[in-house]
């Protein structure tokens, strides 16, 4: 059977899905020992709303032909990925567990070929645009409706290979392909919104009016804060609507804060990627709300 979208939970139900989220990243790399951390959480609200609320997908069905295609071109934040994948019965949730060794199924960047859910290999920043409109087209050449989304990091959006994506696929039509970027300001080392920026670090296309730039490459800008699960649902809404129409792809560009939910990451380039010590967990786990504090045990009655 074809995959179908799903119905879409409350903003509620979004919101506890995405503290479930984020405790996942933190704690699994917690627990690997290496990992990032500031990616995943900002992208967690927009990931969570894909999985639960959008994408046509059936995790019983991982490879079924007709799915929505979801590539994470920014690979490094594959943990958030992952903790949304198991969270939607891609694999058990205690194969996070096993995240980046050896043997596991979950490396560090996503690899198509060993996880149940991941459409392209990333980690090499820069590609997944690309392989996101050859999917696109392959659909419009097939005749298929399924829609093809690709998220890229704000630091990703320097690399060149993307903007021959940006040219090339309004020129395909490709209005059933829908990038999202995660604007969070930061990539591994810092600093484009801070006041202290004296430009000479700073990321370039942080000062850059992207909306003006798509819109001249001939797509559609949708511009949105990435953590208000309302205009997440309107922007998936027009994107996906605007398939068919007038041969645009869009582009949904997202206000994130990095390290997004949890106080010593929020913000801080330096969490990046980071292992949080077991007080930062306890810190985390009180923010986030899950998981659930375990109930006191029965105390001994007295005789
Ligand atoms: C081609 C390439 N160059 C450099 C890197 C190393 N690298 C990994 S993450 C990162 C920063 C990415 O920043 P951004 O795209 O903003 O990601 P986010 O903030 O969402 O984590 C860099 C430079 C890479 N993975 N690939
Ligand atoms: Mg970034």
């Amino acid at each position: 059977m074809t995959p179908e979208k799903p119905a879409r939970p409350s903003d509620d139900e979004l919101a506890a899905l995405s503290r479930e989220g984020r405790w996942r990243v933190i704690s699994t790399v917690a627990a690997s020992g290496a990992g990032h951390i500031g990616g995943p959480l900002s992208a967690m609200d927009l990931l969570i709303s894909l999985y639960f609320g959008e994408l046509r997908i059936d995790p019983a069905q991982p490879q079924h032909p007709d799915r929505d295609r979801f590539i994470l071109s920014k690979g490094h934040n594959a943990i958030g990925l992952y903790s949304v994948l198991a969270m939607r019965g891609f694999f058990p949730l205690d194969e996070l567990a096993t995240f980046d060794r050896g043997d596991s199924r979950l490396q560090g960047h996503p690899d198509m070929k060993l996880t149940p859910g991941v459409d392209a290999s990333s980690g090499s920043l820069g590609q997944g645009l690309s392989a996101g409109a050859g999917m696109a087209l392959a659909a419009r050449r097939l005749g298929k409706t399924f829609h093809t989304w690709v998220m890229l990091g704000d630091g990703e959006l320097e690399e060149g290979m993307v903007w021959e994506s940006v040219i090339s696929a309004p020129r395909y039509g490709l209005d059933n392909l829908t990038a999202i970027v995660d604007l969070n300001g930061l990539q591994q080392f810092g600093w484009p919104r801070q006041e202290h920026d004296r430009f000479d670090r700073s990321e370039p296309m942080g000062h850059t009016d992207l909306e003006a730039v798509f819109t001249g490459f001939g797509w559609r800008p949708i511009r949105i804060d990435g953590h208000d699960f309302g205009a997440i649902r309107r922007a998936f809404d027009e994107a996906t609507g605007a398939r068919g129409s007038d041969g645009r792809p869009s582009v949904i560009l997202a206000d994130t804060a990095k390290g997004r939910g949890v106080s010593f990451a929020e913000g801080a380039y330096r969490w990046h990627n980071g292992v949080a010590t077991d007080a930062q967990l306890a810190v985390a786990h009180a923010e986030l709300g899950f998981p659930d504090p375990q109930p006191e045990p029965p105390k001994e009655s007295i005789r």
